[in-house]
């Protein structure tokens, strides 16, 4: 499959696509609930809807992580949304410690009546639970924060295999210490350049100015073009082309060529990286 946009081109290999999600379902069939890890920059972007086919009607628990990269009211919006639809959903940023008090409390939650139920029968109830996500929402470091301690001692011991493991949380909680990495869905052509700004397709594969170029639209459509002018001392207005504003910004930020070319790549990649890393602000490319 290849999907092409105007500027985006995606080379997609179904072999391996349905070798992952062949795997996921197997691994999800033993689950009792998915922690499904959403880049709150763009949560609905993260979400595909192939994946029902790995959770099934199990519970999920959305997590908006990256919270420290996007406003708090957007957050409120997105978790009212999410509850409005009869789904759990949560706020963190992974790379703090209290992030994994909020799923454990979150899955809690969930199944509260059964865990109730069953202490009263004296009937012992593990819930086990998978971590997924699409690339780079942050699986890793919330596995990492949640397993950590538990994932060093199984490491330590010489001649284990590590393959899939249960790591304990708490006395009633397992989770798998391996995330699942769900493909991201490309249907639709907003989404996936929410996906190219945010970093969740490889930069490699995409040519960045183009990416840039994008993320330039997104900041116009959400009247915040002025932050540019703010961090680059540049002075731009909304009828300003953004190959345009591209060129300011490199001339700026000295992103000169031999020649004296204006390097358009390296302003691109410098746009790029400011976003990615809160230093444009803190901003939402999507909006309900
Ligand atoms: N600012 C911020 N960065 C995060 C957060 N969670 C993860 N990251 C960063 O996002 C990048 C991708 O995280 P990683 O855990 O590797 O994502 P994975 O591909 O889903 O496993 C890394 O650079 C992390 O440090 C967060 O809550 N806030
Ligand atoms: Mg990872």
């Amino acid at each position: 499959m290849f999907f092409c946009y105007n500027t985006i081109m995606i080379n997609w290999f179904p072999g391996h696509m349905n070798k992952t999600l062949k795997q996921m379902q197997q691994d999800g069939k033993i689950c009792d609930c998915f922690i499904y890890i959403l880049d709150a920059r763009c949560p609905l972007s993260c979400i595909n809807p192939e994946f029902v086919r790995v959770i099934g009607n199990k519970p999920i628990i959305f997590v908006l992580n990256k919270s420290d990269l996007v406003e708090k009211k957007d957050i409120e919006k997105f978790i009212q949304y999410f509850s409005s639809q009869g789904q759990t959903c949560v706020s963190l940023n992974a790379t703090t410690f209290a992030s994994g008090k909020i799923i454990i409390n979150a899955i809690k939650t969930v199944f509260k009546d059964r865990l109730e139920k069953n202490k009263e029968k004296n009937v012992k109830f593990i819930i086990r639970a998978m971590i997924l996500g699409i690339p780079n929402s942050g699986k890793s470091t919330i596995v990492n924060n949640l397993c950590g301690k538990a994932r060093a001692v199984t490491g330590n011991r010489a001649g284990v295999t590590r393959n899939k493991q249960w790591v304990k949380l708490d006395s009633n909680i397992e989770v798998m210490d391996t995330p699942g990495v769900l493909l991201p869905n490309f249907d639709n052509e907003e989404n996936a350049y929410n996906l190219a700004i945010t970093g969740a397709i490889k930069d490699e594969i995409l040519y960045q100015p183009d990416v840039a170029i994008q993320l330039i639209k997104k900041l116009n459509s959400l009247n915040k073009i002025n932050i540019i002018n703010t961090k680059y001392g540049v002075d731009i207005d909304i009828n300003t082309q953004e190959i345009e504003i591209l060129k300011f910004i490199g001339k700026k930020r000295g992103c000169i060529i031999k020649g004296g070319e204006i390097d358009v790549d390296r302003s691109a990649k410098m746009l790029i990286t400011d976003f990615r890393s809160g230093k444009l602000g803190k901003i939402c490319l999507e909006s309900i």
